[in-house]
């Protein structure tokens, strides 16, 4: 008897953005991520006042998925994906955001590309908001720090929630919600929650603003959903780097317990339906005067998740900086490097037991079904002298993460839906806008300045993932 549950969902994922391309085909509206720059050497991306002609927008043509989803999906389906976990284009669907009627050429790709899937008995995994929101949204209404998202944001999901309510069973209301902790920069917030920051702002009351409104929509639209289709299976999408004490003093250990707080209670709300109280003596004591009323309370209560959907890349480790009782978390000054582990050429930290560990984190907090859906190794891939791409170093940190997983069923008895490695298909970075910082078990020829054939070939990633899933796991 395999590990992993008979049904167990093998898969991969993708963003919209970050794959498709064709960024006005057939009606679609401007992005949050199509007014991003490519970023590459330490240089960040930018987010230009509207699209510039002579700046690099990777996302525009990403790597047309738009335009050969059919022959991918055939590939998808030899690989034996058992879930697909994409995200549909907002701005196909509502090309401003803030129109009545949805944009039926944008609805119908998705009608297609779901049932060229299940054609392979390939099984989509849905996430609404993926980085992606409507650009006009956030120049007209300045983004999620606006009450009015909230209704934007809900009639889209319950047209995607109706359309689709017979093809697609596992959802996600917003990708990483909590990645907007990282208030203090420029980049990261604005894709969340398209909040474009100006000066004098005070972002971090700005960002618990948004990310409020972002879970009073998340709890509606759940709400919505379940009564749409009351199979759903609807989750949050949570990105979760596990926070180590740096060492055993007492107060590097509270360091790292206020900075899980700070960075997780998201979760809470997700879940229970409820802000912790520690978020609550936060708000109180920074006097941030939110705008959470009554009403959003108890719809918080309504729209609790089905299962937590997460993604697992790294720990961070953290040092106290003397800051007080109040152990306020700064993770500009706070996060150190951990001299225990490896990392990536990213800088980012590679520690599979991390993995297990965060499983554990959320299933001691919330008993809920949990659902890995992101992990994986950004890298540089080299084409040899046979034309082949030999990434034993991607099948390495996969392996290492699969058994893991494995280690939470067996030990701790964790409840495990399933696991769909990121960019399994060469993609668009999202955090760079490269295409060197490469993911897939699927290759794509295209360059950082966007040059390439974009034919799709096989790494020997692909031949391992294939026998992994072939073998429900157990053939690591
Ligand atoms: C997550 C995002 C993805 C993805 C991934 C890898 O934060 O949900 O969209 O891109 O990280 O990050 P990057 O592309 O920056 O390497």
């Amino acid at each position: 008897m395999s590990i992993f549950k008979e049904n167990f969902l093998w898969g991969g994922a993708v963003a919209a953005h970050q794959l498709e391309g064709g960024w006005r085909e057939d009606g679609k509206g401007v992005s949050v991520a199509d007014v991003m720059t490519v970023g590459a050497n330490g240089v960040p991306r930018r987010i230009t006042n509207g699209v510039i002609e002579g700046e690099n927008y990777p996302n525009h043509e990403a790597i047309d998925f738009y335009g050969r989803y059919k022959d991918d999906v055939k590939l998808f389906a030899e690989l034996g994906l058992k879930c697909f976990r994409t995200s549909i284009a907002w701005t196909r669907i509502f090309p401003k955001g803030d129109e009545k009627e949805p944009n039926e050429a944008g609805l119908q790709f998705y009608d297609d590309l779901f049932d060229e899937c299940l054609k392979y008995g390939i099984e989509p995994v849905i996430t609404l908001s993926h980085f992606e929101m409507p650009y006009h949204l956030v120049t007209e209404y300045g983004g999620w720090r606006n009450r009015k998202m909230i209704d934007f944001f809900v009639r889209f999901a319950e047209v995607c929630f109706s359309r689709y309510k017979d093809k697609v069973k596992y959802w996600m209301t917003f990708n990483e919600i909590n990645n907007q902790a990282n208030y203090q920069e420029d980049f990261s917030p604005f894709t969340n929650s398209g909040l474009a920051f100006e000066a004098g702002d005070d972002r971090e009351k700005i960002m618990y603003q948004a990310a409020h409104y972002e879970l009073v929509a998340s709890a509606k639209a759940i709400e919505i959903g379940h009564a749409i289709n009351h199979e759903f299976e609807i989750g949050c999408m949570i990105a979760m780097c596990p926070i180590y004490p740096y060492s055993c003093s007492p107060s590097d250990m509270m360091t790292a317990t206020v900075a899980m707080q700070r960075r997780y209670w998201f979760a809470d709300v997700h879940c229970k339906g409820r802000y912790p109280s520690h978020m609550q003596k936060y708000f109180e004591r920074k006097q941030f005067n939110l705008d959470i009323t009554v009403e959003d309370e108890e719809q918080l209560t309504k729209g609790t998740v089905d299962y937590i959907g997460f993604s697992y890349y790294m720990s961070f480790t953290v040092k106290d900086h003397g800051k007080g009782p109040a152990y306020d978390y700064d993770e500009a000054n706070d996060l150190v490097k951990n001299p225990y582990v490896k990392a990536s050429d990213w800088g980012w930290q590679i520690d599979p037991t991390g993995l297990r560990y965060a499983m554990n984190w959320f299933n001691d907090r919330y008993e809920l079904p949990l659902f890995i859906v992101e992990n994986g190794f950004g890298a540089i891939d080299e084409i040899t002298e046979d034309g082949e791409i030999h990434d034993e170093y991607r099948i390495d940190y996969l392996r290492e993460h699969i058994e893991a997983m494995q280690e939470a069923v067996i030990y701790d008895g964790i409840d495990l839906m399933g696991y769909t490695p990121w960019g399994f298909i060469d993609l668009v970075s999202a955090g760079t806008g490269e295409m060197k910082k490469r993911y897939g078990f699927i290759y794509v020829d295209k360059d950082n300045e966007g040059n390439g054939t974009l034919d799709r070939s096989k790494k020997d990633s692909f031949h391992w993932f294939q026998k992994v899933i072939e073998t429900n796991g157990e053939k690591l």
